[in-house]
């Protein structure tokens, strides 16, 4: 069984092994011809033989009988002599049939014994299959395993690959959207290109302005640094002449508000004035009537002698006190007589007055000057402002609070400030 299975795979295996198989089956037929008819040559030879020693030997006849029987017995031997002759070259044929077909056989056995060879060869490759056999059974099962979880991923994949060809038609759809947007990017890319195309010639051009604008850039950062310079100086400026321009409006409204005023006030006193002018005038007659009176009176007054120690000068008297007083006390002795401390209203006066002292001296007196209510505002005692002033130099200087104005005689008289508690004389005036 195995061997037919050999076989047939030897010659499922290699298709030449056939031929080889009909040698040694052809061998073997001929060598059965062969003794079947060496063994029929030996029968026919036994036979002739036999007949010959039975007629000849066994049974000797005489001439006459025997003689037909000897005829037939000459014809079968020629018969038998023939046929051995013929089976004698059939026997020659056969032998020389025979010494080929050893020589084949030879030659088969050695192909036998090289396919004994192969056989083995062949069985130890086939066992080496059944090995490689068992291992691909048992791959096989895994694999089968492996086709089984296949399957069932098959199954998952295919629906998954449902609902991506649902998604895909979606996508599909998308996409169509997307090449019709992309269709239209494309136009505008292209348009884009060509805008690009002259931006960038553009560009250029510009950047050949750029160099040049840089160079005039740094000349006016230099200039920008200076102006910036004069403009924060403009700023504060313009800030402080906003300032004062809010106050010089505040002002302005103030003074416009004033300025109605004063025009209601301007109206007023024009009809005040043309009622002053009016009276003026008629003052102005009745002064001009009063100074003629005046003129008159005075004349008459400066031919009238003062009282004893007591000196005319114009319409005044004056008197230079011999005692030594302070201010105040000097101001009460000229008011007890009816007087007050003198009040120099002229230059004639102020010389006059150096007249009455001993300049040798330099005698100095009280007159009626002082600054007690506001210091360094000099007023007379009658609440006349000084007109003219005599002061010497450096005079008033206020030397450990002096508040009260002394005459000194000199080569044209002068005034100084001292304090007020120094005794010393005084000039009344009435
Ligand atoms: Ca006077
Ligand atoms: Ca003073
Ligand atoms: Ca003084």
């Amino acid at each position: 069984m195995d061997t037919m299975e050999i076989d047939d795979t030897l010659l499922y295996m290699d298709g030449n092994l056939i031929t080889q198989v009909n040698f040694r089956r052809r061998n073997q037929i001929l060598r059965c011809v062969t003794v079947s008819l060496g063994l029929l040559c030996a029968v026919l030879l036994c036979s002739n033989i036999s007949q010959f020693i039975f007629y000849e030997i066994i049974h000797p006849t005489s001439g006459d009988q025997t003689q037909p029987y000897h005829n037939t017995l000459t014809q079968n031997k020629e018969k038998l002599q023939n046929d051995n002759d013929n089976l004698t070259a059939e026997r020659d044929r056969l032998e020389i049939s025979y010494d080929a077909l050893s020589k084949e056989t030879r030659q088969l056995k050695i192909i036998l014994s090289n396919l004994t060879k192969d056989k083995d060869e062949l069985q130890h490759y086939y066992s080496y299959l059944i090995t490689k056999r068992n291992e691909l059974q048992a791959n096989f099962s895994n694999v089968k395993n492996e086709k089984d979880r296949l399957q069932t991923n098959f199954i998952n994949l295919k629906q998954e690959r449902d609902q991506f060809e649902t998604n895909y038609t979606d996508m599909q759809r998308k996409l169509e959207g997307l090449q019709t947007n992309h269709n239209n990017l494309t136009a505008t890319a292209e348009q884009l290109q060509t805008s690009y195309n002259n931006l960038q010639r553009e560009k250029d051009a510009l950047s050949v302005l750029f160099t040049a604008l840089r160079v005039k850039e740094v000349q006016l950062e230099g200039n920008y640094t200076v102006l910036k310079r004069e403009k924060d100086q403009l700023q504060r400026s313009y800030n402080s002449l906003n300032r004062n321009k809010h106050q010089t409006d505040q002002s302005y409204n103030t003074l416009r508000k004033d300025k109605e005023q004063l025009q209601t006030r301007y109206n007023t006193l024009r009809k005040e004035k043309e009622q002053l002018q009016t009276n003026y005038s008629r003052l102005t007659t009745a002064r001009e009537e009063l100074q003629s009176k005046v003129k008159r009176m005075t004349t008459k007054l400066s031919g009238i002698p003062c009282q004893a120690h007591w000196r005319r000068f114009d319409i005044s008297c004056y008197f230079v006190s011999t005692l030594k007083k302070n201010w105040t006390e000097s101001r009460k002795a000229c008011i007890a007589e009816g007087a007050d401390l003198l009040v120099i209203d002229s230059a004639e006066e102020q010389l006059f007055v150096n007249e009455l002292l001993d300049k040798s001296e330099r005698q100095n007196a009280w007159i009626g000057l002082t600054d007690t209510l506001t210091e360094g505002v000099w007023t007379w005692v009658d609440g006349t402002p000084i007109t003219i002033e005599y002061w010497q130099p450096g005079q008033p200087n206020d030397f450990k609070s002096q508040d009260c104005g002394e005459y000194v005689s000199t080569d044209k008289g002068s005034w100084n400030d001292d304090g007020c508690f120094a005794a010393q004389n005084y000039i009344c005036e009435k």
